[in-house]
């Protein structure tokens, strides 16, 4: 796959879809291709961590539904924060039903994750019509959806005609996909946005067959727009430190794919 040289913003003016748009100007203005899972259990830490990191990201990804204590307000003061420091909240529901029961648990449940989050994900498996799903609710409050292509874990069973698939039904729906989880870029047409999970910057698996990539290799071998590191941070000693450290080597490897 021939990765794209060019630049973000270049990228943006391609783009269906107003939140795709918005991603890829927010990146080049904030200079930040770093996206931080953020996996945390209680919300005061979560909250803090979003507010100490948040000027070197473009993205906080959370699981919602692994808190032990979520309130109704938490969504809001996400928000905020996402406000504050100019980054895109997603929430990392996977979503993979029919698409009447993926519509009431993104716009319903005690999460109402429509409300608050920008883009959220689902799996293709079920079809076209998770995305209609999904689609009928998100697309009158202009949010987007990311559709995963490839994942991280070993022996998962996502094998190169699924993820060729996977993008046949992205076009299908180009205003409102934005873009894959994937390893690799799914495509050359520069308007969809590759996220890539399980960064570290030092490449090593976990306990449970997780598989990392290194910021480089994500970006300037595989094509990744957005590098998005978890553990690699979280676990380290200082957070912030460590967090720039991602953001520099994800920016110059951008940087060095648009020299191309
Ligand atoms: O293929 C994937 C897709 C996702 S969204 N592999 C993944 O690991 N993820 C998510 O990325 C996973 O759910 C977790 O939230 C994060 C990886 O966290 P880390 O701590 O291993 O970096």
């Amino acid at each position: 796959m021939i990765v794209s040289s060019h630049s973000y913003s270049e990228r943006a003016h391609y783009c269906l879809s107003p939140m795709a748009q918005n991603i890829f100007q927010l990146m080049e203005d904030k200079q930040t291709n770093l996206g931080l899972t953020a996996d945390i259990t209680h919300a005061d830490q979560l909250l803090e961590i979003a507010d100490l990191l948040g000027p070197e990201l473009c993205l906080l990804k959370t699981h919602i539904d692994i808190l032990e204590d979520f309130t109704p307000d938490l969504p809001q003061q996400l928000r905020k924060l996402a406000l504050k420091h100019r980054f895109i909240l997603f929430e990392d529901r996977k979503f993979a039903d029919i698409g009447n029961t993926v519509k009431l648990q993104y716009e319903g449940g005690i999460y109402r994750i429509a409300d608050w989050a920008d883009v959220v994900n689902a799996h293709t498996l079920p079809g076209p019509g998770v995305i209609q799903g999904l689609a009928e609710a998100g697309r009158k409050k202009n949010r987007g959806l990311i559709l995963l292509a490839e994942m991280s874990s070993k022996g998962n069973l996502m094998n190169a005609e699924y993820t060729q698939q996977t993008l046949q039904l992205a076009e299908q729906f180009a205003d409102f996909v934005i873009g894959f989880i994937t390893q690799h870029a799914v495509s050359t047409d520069p308007h969809w946005l590759n996220f890539t999970p399980a960064v570290k910057l030092d490449e090593s698996n976990d306990k449970f067959g997780q598989q990392y990539v290194t910021p480089q290799t994500a970006v300037l071998e595989n094509g990744s727009d957005i590098i998005i590191a978890g553990r690699g941070i979280l676990q380290s000693d200082n957070i912030l430190s460590t967090a720039r450290l991602y953001r520099e080597a994800g920016w110059e490897s951008y940087l060095r794919r648009c020299e191309r």
